[in-house]
């Protein structure tokens, strides 16, 4: 086409196609007309955007809801994790403090029953001593029934402990040149010079297996000491027969000579001699003919010899007058 041309179809009315039945016109668009269309483009792209914005708005809002509630989520969940762990600690704090005090219940109840009725001096707790020093104290036991008690002194210290002491001289303040009565019934106090009595020992030994043990100690501080596997002593009408086990110990074994002998006081006289031992040699004791060890004798308070004295022949190979004896007895396992 010509620049002529050209000119020409731009001075050219705009006309539009209009198909009617079978004939085909063109009709002439006037600029009112175009202008309307051009106004109907902006408003549709107007909406379009207006549209694109609202949606990006509710887009955004969508993921940005979202993200609240994950965060939630996770807030929970961690809450959760807190509050579990939180119930499992108190939980496991709970059954500590319950097993705690069912402990507490056991040991309150062991200590009770130990307080109330220890039945040997193997079982007694300082706890309840009604007086004690450094090597033990004095208890009450209930070796037969808990109606009947009997005040001791415990040895908690020697050779493991648990000894029922029934025999000390410790400084002669104490008569034991008694008759058969008190040696008997005992006497002394139980933490000072004493005799515990041979119905006591009696009762106390006659039902289970007992180990004997005696202390000694002379006046220059020397100790040593007897033991004796079992120990018990017969009923009364068998005036309280000694009844000896196996010697183990350092201070020599001067107690087997009595063994199975009686027991003799200067008022019933038990012995094999033909006259009293008990009143020869100023005591009581399992006298044959008359003795080998004798520490119920006269307390003499330096070393020096005579069989009236307080004296245990095979330590010293003499009749060395001591000065701390103490017979005990302890219950073998
Ligand atoms: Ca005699």
């Amino acid at each position: 086409m010509s620049v002529a041309q050209t000119e020409f179809r731009r001075n050219l009315p705009q006309v539009r196609t209009v198909v009617s039945d079978t004939n085909l016109y063109e009709i002439p668009i006037s600029p009112q007309s175009v202008k309307s269309e051009g106004n109907k483009d902006t408003t549709a792209r107007r909406g379009l955007i207006a549209l694109a914005i609202f949606s990006s708005i509710v887009v955004g809002l969508v993921v940005f809801g979202l993200v609240i509630i994950i965060q939630l989520q996770s807030e929970m969940r961690s809450l959760k994790g807190q509050f579990e762990h939180q119930r499992n600690q108190s939980l496991r704090q709970m059954e500590s403090l319950d097993k705690m005090s069912r402990l507490n219940h056991s040991v309150e109840l062991l200590l009770s029953t130990v307080r109330a009725f220890p039945k040997d001096c193997t079982s007694v707790n300082r706890h309840f001593a009604k007086s004690q020093n450094t090597a033990g104290g004095v208890f009450y036991i209930y070796p037969e029934s808990e109606d009947k008690s009997v005040e001791v002194y415990c040895d908690l210290v020697t050779d493991g402990g648990g000894w029922v002491v029934f025999q000390r001289r410790m400084d002669g303040k104490k008569d034991f040149y008694r008759g058969w009565n008190d040696y008997v019934n005992g006497f002394g106090e139980m933490d000072k010079e004493m005799w515990l009595g041979l119905e006591t020992i009696r009762q106390l030994t006659k039902n289970r297996s007992y180990e004997l043990r005696v202390d000694l100690e002379d006046f220059n501080g020397n100790t040593s000491y007897a033991k004796y596997g079992t120990f018990s002593i017969s009923y009364a009408s068998d005036r309280y027969r000694l009844i000896l086990g196996e010697y183990s110990g350092r201070a020599g074994d001067s107690l087997a000579y009595h063994n199975n002998m009686q027991f003799s006081t200067k008022d019933s006289d038990n012995d094999q001699a033909s006259g009293s031992c008990a009143i020869t040699w100023s005591g009581a004791w399992w006298y044959k003919h008359c003795h080998q060890s004798n520490l119920n004798g006269i307390y003499y308070q330096n070393g020096r010899d005579g069989a009236q004295f307080v004296n245990w022949h095979s330590w010293k190979f003499n009749y060395l007058s001591l000065k701390f004896s103490e017979m005990k007895f302890w219950k073998r396992a």
